[in-house]
């Protein structure tokens, strides 16, 4: 074979894979912790505080359960202590390539330990989010875009006054490219210490599934590669900042 055509063949095969994607590792108040790697089996799944997905591919349906905590999202072995009030920062595989949609980061309390709960039921908050920044949907300065610039990672803050405990961090995109749009979640599960006191309130949460609806103009965009908006109300409650 002619090196072009191996070259080729590689560049479509790497641009087919990489055109999907999820949080791979993530870096909790400084150490490292490996995450999700792609297409393994669920028998060879290593021990990580991150739940098991199985493959790069999207969640399309927002009523199914796989939008928790993705496909099939069962429960992780280990959690990671956190201080409330440090970072997480959430890195996605290199390569990421969806750059028109929001960022929005998401907790729940487990009702016990994490690692025996499936996540159903939960009343999710937000802990931040970012939308549409400047120019139009099809074109315009998006979350995505921030996290690719960021060597394709996410921070975000465990808010400082959040009582401890054990919670799912849940880390999304929402590609837009597509209707219905491509969710990828990812879940870490914590364990949340520090001198905090305070939970949010109802109006801050929301029930995953439940929040995400083909019937919400966010969500089911039909004229997205013409549209001249330059706003974008990302679903769900505002921020709770602690
Ligand atoms: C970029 O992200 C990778 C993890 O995907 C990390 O190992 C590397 O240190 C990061 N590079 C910089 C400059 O932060
Ligand atoms: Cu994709």
């Amino acid at each position: 074979m002619k090196a072009t055509q191996a070259i080729s063949a590689a560049l479509l095969q790497a641009s087919f894979v990489l055109g999907h994607g999820g949080v791979t590792e993530y870096q909790i108040n400084g150490e490292w912790y490996t995450g999700m790697k792609p297409y393994n089996s669920p028998t060879n799944q290593q021990p990580s505080i991150q739940r098991y997905w199985q493959s790069f591919d999207p969640i399309q349906d927002p009523t199914s359960v796989n939008i928790i905590c993705n496909n099939p999202g069962t429960v992780a072995p280990l959690s990671a202590e956190v201080p409330a009030g440090s970072e997480v920062v959430e890195y996605w595989n290199s390569g990421w390539a969806h750059n028109l949609g929001p960022m929005v980061t998401w907790m729940t309390e487990c009702p016990s330990e994490c690692s025996s709960w499936n996540g159903q039921g939960g009343k999710w908050f937000k802990i931040d989010e970012a939308g549409l920044s400047s120019g139009v949907l099809a074109n315009g300065k998006w979350g995505s875009a921030d996290m690719i610039a960021q060597n394709y990672s996410w921070t975000s803050t465990i808010p400082r006054s959040l009582k401890p405990g054990n919670y799912l961090l849940r880390t999304e995109t929402i590609a837009l490219h597509s209707n219905p749009p491509q969710w990828y979640p990812n879940c870490a599960q914590l364990k949340v210490t520090g001198s905090g006191t305070v939970s949010p309130g109802a109006q801050y949460r929301a029930s995953i599934p439940g929040v995400y609806s083909m019937s919400d103009p966010s969500i089911n965009i039909q004229d997205f590669w013409t549209s001249k908006e330059t706003t974008y109300k990302i679903p769900g409650p505002d921020v709770w900042k602690g």
